[in-house]
């Protein structure tokens, strides 16, 4: 039998081949696995504990309702990344602003930031389809040793020293680039280790699958119902595609990333922008994407170049295999 690679083991690995590498990214990536094994530990029986389901009959800065599990994941990374003391501070969808770590004696001296989405997709949460977390990481921009800065927070996505996600699933797992490929580790319960199961992923460059919520496709601009319109038709001699959407953009960024295909939120002729969430969204899986060969954009730029200015700003968004995205980008 294979012997196993655990994320740690991997982690030390690549540690090791990375000359600059002092072990600060690899002490972080850790604890965030730490805290993805124990939200993951409650969600799996969320159905069981007494109060966990259901809103907190709060709502946070994007409007929407707070569940318990989102305050949960968001406690619970808040906790963990305070724990290694490389992480200076944080940004999350379920805080209207960033947290500065500075008063933590231990990550005075962090040079790390992270930025996430600790519970995506939990309106599926209920009815047990999958969720997931998603985590981006940069390095600060002000002087070490001083409280972190909004400048820190609102640097493009191609400054990422790092990004990936964990999809609570049929199986639980953790997918992360440092910008040297992409790998995906399942979590073994039974050993309670994230084990090397996908090695060096890379996305096929044509997929047959378009993720879209359809039911607003009248609310999107003429080209974007042109492009889908291609999709679901035999032109230039392919089969239609199929729509797979699961409404939880961890779960289909996954299957489209292995399967091939491509997953679109486009701009809403209503309001006028997108849905997802540059920073904490888009720009994690973006950097993941090209890692494993595909594309991401908003239907007008790179989604890595674009410069930030709002935290919680949202673009629309096309990601997925190259050929995919860039016959999207045709129309
Ligand atoms: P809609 C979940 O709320 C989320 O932020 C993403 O995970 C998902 O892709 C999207 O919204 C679904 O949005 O409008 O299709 O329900």
């Amino acid at each position: 039998m294979e012997k196993l690679i655990t994320l740690d083991e991997f982690i030390i690995q690549s540690q090791k081949e990375a000359k600059e590498a002092t072990g600060e990214l690899s002490r972080l990536l850790r604890d965030i696995s730490v805290a993805a094994k124990i939200i993951n530990r409650d969600l799996s029986k969320a159905g069981l504990v007494e109060n966990i389901l259901g809103e907190t009959g709060t709502t946070n800065i994007q409007g929407e309702e707070v569940k318990k599990l989102d305050e949960f994941a968001n406690t619970i990374l808040i906790k963990y990344l305070k724990t290694s003391g490389e992480c200076c501070g944080i940004a999350s969808e379920e805080e209207d602003s960033f947290v500065s770590f500075h008063d933590e004696p231990q990550c005075k001296n962090a040079k790390y930031l992270v930025l996430f989405d600790p519970l995506d997709g939990s309106s599926n949460i209920d009815c047990n389809a999958s969720v997931g977390t998603i985590f981006s990481i940069y390095k600060r921009i002000s002087p070490i040793g001083t409280p972190c800065t909004h400048a820190d927070f609102l640097q493009s996505g191609e400054k990422q020293v790092a990004s990936g996600y964990v999809i609570y699933g049929s199986s639980t797992m953790l997918v992360y680039t440092t910008g040297n490929g992409v790998n995906g580790f399942t979590l073994d319960t039974a050993i309670g280790e994230f084990c090397l199961s996908h090695s060096n992923i890379k996305t096929p460059s044509k997929g047959k699958i378009y993720s879209v919520n359809q039911g607003n496709y009248h609310d999107f601009d003429q080209n974007v119902q042109d492009y889908i319109n291609y999709c679901i038709s035999s032109e230039d001699d392919k089969k239609p595609l199929s729509l797979r959407y699961i409404g939880s953009m961890v779960a289909d960024f996954h299957r489209n990333l292995l399967k091939g295909g491509i997953f679109i939120y486009p701009l809403s002729k209503k309001t006028g922008k997108g849905k997802l969430r540059l920073m904490y969204e888009c720009n994690p899986m973006a950097f993941i994407q090209e890692q494993a060969g595909g594309m991401a954009n908003s239907g007008e730029i790179r989604i890595l170049d674009i410069v930030p200015s709002k935290l919680h700003q949202r673009v629309p968004i096309f990601i997925g295999s190259k050929s995919n995205v860039e016959k999207a980008l045709s129309y």
